[in-house]
């Protein structure tokens, strides 16, 4: 099964709205007006079914070259735009099961919890490479829309009023606009602040393309939404990323905080990457403390937000307060 996405036809009803298309041949977007969705839900196309979910319309179709004709014929398009290929497929999000876990981010100065990260794990407390392992080239776009409306939805029901960090695939991600339409409804739909969600990227090897990267990363930012470099020194994620664009956060990897009270060359680079954050206003957060010294250490060259086994690990369905936090 894969999806087309209605956008925010319900909240536009009566009026001409923009639709995107996500299928195995591509994103494309186009307006449509009310009578042509009208005619696609008297069944025009009979491969294809009709499903509303959060506040979307969507309609599951094996193929966009199967739907693109059609829309054709009922004169549902006004205007065609065609957009980078997918390289995935949209699918059926209800394939996963998995809950969502939340690992604390601190604020050491000002002693309480600054956000929350929400990470992927089994229904039964399985790993997140547990469910990863679920995810393939075909399904990575809906289960990155999976993870974030999860994410979202616990979150509000917890009543989380610190910062949710989300991760998200870019590789996952075609056309930003249409693909933030899930999260955004979603939000809406809970009455999650957008100004409270962070997404987390990071730099994947098969990654080519960071114009669109970075496309991301603006459209993102227009609608509210902080982003952050994740897992900064580690493989991809680099300086020559922070050289093209800047996101609002780095989070420097465990493979830099490991040991860095007793290691120069760690203290040289991560010492360097505070002053290029500081020249740049980007905040640092330090991932993967797990060592009293090496929050000491950060702390004095300057880092204060801090993420790590060492102040909390992730609570599946919880959040974890102020008050145990082993400070
Ligand atoms: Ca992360
Ligand atoms: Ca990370």
């Amino acid at each position: 099964m894969y999806a087309m996405y209605f956008g925010d036809y319900g909240a536009d009803y009566g009026k001409t709205t923009e639709v995107s298309i996500c299928s195995r041949s591509g994103v494309v977007s186009f307006k449509i007006a009310p009578t042509g969705v009208t005619n696609l839900s008297r069944g025009a196309m009979n491969k294809a079914v009709r499903v509303v979910a959060h506040g979307f319309d969507a309609i599951f179709t094996s193929e966009l070259d199967q739907v693109w004709p059609v829309l054709k014929k009922v004169g549902a398009m006004a205007e065609c735009d065609s957009l980078p290929k997918c390289g995935g497929a949209c699918a059926d999000s209800s394939q996963f099961s998995f809950v969502m876990a939340f690992q604390p981010v601190v604020d050491i100065v000002a002693g309480r919890v600054y956000g929350h990260e929400a990470l992927v794990r089994g229904v039964n407390g399985e790993s997140a490479s547990t469910v990863l392992a679920q995810v393939t080239e075909a399904n990575r776009y809906a289960f990155d829309q999976a993870c974030r409306v999860q994410a979202i939805e616990t979150a509000a029901r917890l009543g989380l009023d610190r910062r949710l960090n989300i991760n998200f695939m870019p590789n996952a991600v075609y056309h930003p606009e249409a693909c933030l339409r899930l999260t955004l409804a979603t939000a809406r739909e809970n009455g999650f602040p957008l100004n409270l969600i962070t997404f987390e990227f990071t730099e994947d090897e098969r990654i080519i393309d960071r114009a669109h990267l970075k496309g991301i990363v603006e459209t993102y930012r227009q609608h509210g939404f902080l982003t952050a470099l994740d897992d900064f020194g580690a493989g991809y994620a680099g300086l020559s990323l922070l050289a093209e664009f800047q996101p609002d956060i780095i989070k420097i990897d465990r493979c830099l905080v490991d040991g860095v009270d007793s290691d120069k060359p760690r203290q040289a680079i991560v010492s360097g990457l505070l002053k290029t954050a500081e020249m740049l206003g980007l905040s640092v957060v330090a991932e993967g403390v797990e060592r009293p010294e090496e929050v000491a250490t950060l702390q004095e060259m300057g880092i204060r937000l801090f993420q790590g086994f060492l102040f909390a690990r992730p609570a599946i369905e919880r959040l974890i307060g102020n008050d145990e936090i082993a400070w």
